[in-house]
């Protein structure tokens, strides 16, 4: 039995006004050129918060002119790369005088627990536009020695207009890990938000105009997928597109590029990560570790620990208090306090999940716990765990995006390493255990681009987040991410006097 009865008798009421709704186009707020709006709909209950102007293929057309001519005539890219940093500085000022509201209309629009968008997303969101603002006078070339008689330099120069295509899951976040380096390098941007999370990507681009962004430098095109994303993926004046979002849509994007005008492409894409815990492991905390992994953000993560690989020898007292945690896990309205786990974005993806708990339960997995839907109204999902689960079951190799944990037993490093291994995506991986031998060879064995020893989800700005495999391309926050945003163009100028 969950800890948490009632769901949704009288869901709070969020004390936010919507006031963006239309899309944000060379500084202004603009209605669609179809006049079109859809619905954003509010997770907890399916009701509609608001009606969002939706961006076609003309709206990003729009934005694009915007963007080019933002970047093609300046200020932009030509300002003193001090001043551009002051604007960032400005703006992320005003995203901290307006932290409640924001955190509210997050987890209005997507689910999540309002205490964590407050006390932790939020809070990064700023932390992420100090980052890059600091980067901003920061950013130069080399000197080269070159053979000859030639004076060779390297300039690093924005690459231009940037598209970028954000998910839903951390809307705000993913926001910040696209634009802040965009930015800091001097490009213009076209962003397009996810359709089921609009509302706080027009907020921000209100506060980044109070901010004394100049007009142009970043568009905001709420809408559909294969509507107003691909008119920005495949449009011939981008030079760059930046996507976070599934691995099918991945290379949709990676397709449209090249079929334009090979646009250099970041994705960042699904995950299915390990999270292994060794038979030296302090069992309670590695229990409140693997749960951490798994159900945090409604599970909703793409590096969610997915596949729990537990040592045989502690693996039954491991599977007895993980299903203990879970059954403890608060269930509800996320605006209440105690509330550990929100609704599933939409009834897309509430289908999806409840869809891998079937194929589970079909294929033999044990079900230990939850298994249904949490109430009777939105999107909420028992805590679900399951054992016995073996590699080659469909909830070993894709990715549920939901609160389902699959625990499956190991033996030795050699053959987790092994197992760990064998899916087509390496986003993430964790690793517990109390030897700093065990974890080496883990850290150095595991094919993902993070490798968590003994804590998960640690996303300081500096960290450098990214895929092998199908999990994507290229590296997000960091100095690594810069890279992205940035040509390298070389100057090589003869010296008329080659002894000095
Ligand atoms: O993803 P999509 P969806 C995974 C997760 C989830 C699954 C499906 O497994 O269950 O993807 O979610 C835009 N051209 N992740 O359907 O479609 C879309 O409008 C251009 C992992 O939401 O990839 C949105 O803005 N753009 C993940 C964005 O792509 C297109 C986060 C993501 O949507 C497009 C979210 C097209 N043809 C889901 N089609 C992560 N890596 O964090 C869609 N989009």
């Amino acid at each position: 039995r969950f800890s948490t009865a009632a769901v949704l008798e009288e869901p709070i009421t969020p004390s936010v006004d919507i006031n963006y709704t239309k899309l944000f186009i060379n500084g202004q707020f603009v209605d669609s050129a179809s006049g079109k709006t859809f619905p954003t709909l509010d997770p907890r209950t399916g009701e509609v918060i608001a009606h969002v102007a939706e961006g076609d293929k003309e709206d990003i057309n729009r934005a694009v002119s915007a963007a080019r001519k933002a970047f093609d005539e300046g200020p932009w890219p030509k300002m003193s790369a001090y001043e551009r940093s002051r604007i960032m500085l400005r703006f992320a000022d005003l995203v901290e005088k307006n932290i409640k509201e924001l955190s509210q209309l997050e987890t209005w629009d997507n689910g999540k627990p309002f205490q964590q968008a407050l006390t932790a997303e939020l809070p990064m969101f700023v932390r992420l536009f100090h980052y890059y603002a600091g980067w901003a006078d920061k950013i130069h070339g080399l000197t080269v020695p070159a053979d000859g008689p030639h004076h060779v330099q390297t300039l690093h120069e924005p690459i231009g207009v940037a598209g970028q295509i954000i998910p839903w899951n951390f809307p705000l976040l993913m926001f910040a890990w696209k634009v802040g380096p965009a930015l800091a390098c001097g490009n213009t941007i076209v962003l397009k938000s996810a359709e089921q999370t609009p509302l706080t990507a027009l907020y921000v681009a209100k506060l980044f105009h109070e901010a004394g962004l100049p007009d142009g430098v970043l568009n905001i095109v709420s809408g559909y997928g294969p509507t107003a994303g691909a008119a920005l993926a495949s449009h011939m004046d981008v030079d760059k597109i930046a996507f976070t979002g599934s691995t099918e849509t991945g290379k949709i994007i990676l397709e449209l590029a090249a079929q334009s005008n090979l646009k250099p492409v970041t994705l960042e894409l699904g995950g299915k990560s390990p999270f292994i815990i060794c038979e030296d492991a302090d069992i309670d905390k590695a229990v409140e570790l693997a749960h951490f992994a798994l159900f945090f953000n409604q599970g909703q993560c793409c590096c969610a620990g997915s596949r729990t690989f537990v040592h045989e020898k502690i693996h039954d007292e491991f599977i007895a208090k993980a299903k203990a945690r879970a059954l403890r896990r608060t269930v509800g309205d996320p605006f209440k306090k105690e509330i550990e786990q929100g609704p599933q974005i939409d009834s897309e993806q509430f289908q999806k999940v409840l869809g891998y708990i079937k194929s589970g339960i079909d294929s033999n997995a044990t079900l230990e716990c939850g298994g249904e839907r949490f109430g009777s109204k939105g999107y909420f999902i028992q805590p679900t765990v399951f054992s016995n689960v073996q590699d080659d079951m469909l909830i070993a190799q894709d990715e549920i995006f939901g609160p389902v944990q699959s625990i499956l037993k190991f033996k030795d490093i050699d053959e987790v390493i092994r197992r760990a291994n064998a899916t087509r995506y390496g986003l993430a991986a964790g690793v517990f255990t109390s030897s700093i031998d065990t974890a080496n060879t883990l850290s150095r064995g595991l094919r993902a681009g993070t490798v968590w020893v003994n804590c998960f989800d640690v996303f300081d700005a500096g960290i450098p987040f990214g895929g092998y495999k199908m999990s994507g391309i290229g590296r997000e926050k960091g100095v690594y991410s810069l890279n992205n945003y940035l040509q390298v163009k070389a100057v090589v100028t003869p010296l008329k006097n080659p002894a000095w």
